[in-house]
């Protein structure tokens, strides 16, 4: 469906916030979403992998501890995102409903292609055909330096198995979104600052879609 359905109505606007371990995504998106409503759009939270009882489900056996390889991996977090994109986001889109996710595609990318190591060239076209599914209107990356991050984490205290990974994978998927984010044009964002500050820059880059 194109951005204007003349049955239904204007399309909502899919955005997706992207980033490494503790950078503010969840902090952001909730922040992101109440500015929109004080706009006057109606809008909703998703995150991957989630968003349903089946993707929620998936989740927990994905951020659980059983052993597997990077490919099945690449293959379950793009299988929960199109349950979320065709069950979730597109009718929500359909009427007239903002979402923004936390996370999407880039998170498969930099974790199982740069981070744990399947092959880069596959997982950005498993991806690529996901996401054609139901395309994001836009995708933007939260930077934060990986020791910052892991400060605010320890700070919270509820590591997954993603999130006990050693330091060097941390750096390796900041490296990662930020070679992503050039490649593909996505803007990135600093994610130093307090929370209202990185949602004042968050907000340059998601208002023109309003
Ligand atoms: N995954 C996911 C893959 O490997 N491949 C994939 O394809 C996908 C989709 C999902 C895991 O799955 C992996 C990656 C992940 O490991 P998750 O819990 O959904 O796990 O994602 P996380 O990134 O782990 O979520 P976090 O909650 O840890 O990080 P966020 O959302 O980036 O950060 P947030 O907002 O929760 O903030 C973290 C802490 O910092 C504080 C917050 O209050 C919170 O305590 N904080 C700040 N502190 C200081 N200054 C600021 N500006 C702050 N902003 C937030």
């Amino acid at each position: 469906m194109n951005d204007v359905d003349g049955q239904a109505g204007v399309r909502g606007r899919y955005v997706i916030v992207e980033g490494g371990e503790g950078v503010g995504k969840t902090t952001q998106v909730v922040a992101l979403a109440q500015r929109l409503s004080e706009a006057g759009i109606d809008c909703e939270v998703v995150r991957e992998p989630g968003g349903d009882p089946f993707a929620e489900a998936g989740r927990e056996l994905l951020l659980g501890e059983l052993e597997r390889t990077a490919p099945a991996e690449v293959l379950a977090f793009n299988a929960l995102r199109a349950q979320l994109l065709i069950a979730v986001i597109e009718p929500l889109l359909a009427t007239g409903t903002w979402v923004l996710s936390d996370r999407g595609r880039l998170s498969t990318i930099a974790y199982q292609g740069h981070g744990a190591g399947a092959d880069l060239a596959w997982t950005r076209e498993i991806c690529a055909m996901t996401v054609a599914l139901c395309p994001p209107d836009v995708e933007v990356v939260l930077d934060l330096d990986p020791v910052v991050a892991a400060e605010r984490r320890t700070m919270r205290g509820d590591d997954d198995r993603f999130e006990r990974m050693d330091l060097a994978f941390h750096q390796r998927v900041a490296e990662a979104y930020r070679a992503e984010a050039a490649l593909a044009g996505i803007e990135v964002v600093d994610a130093e600052g307090t929370p209202a500050e990185i949602t004042d820059r968050l907000w340059r880059v998601v208002s023109p879609l309003l």
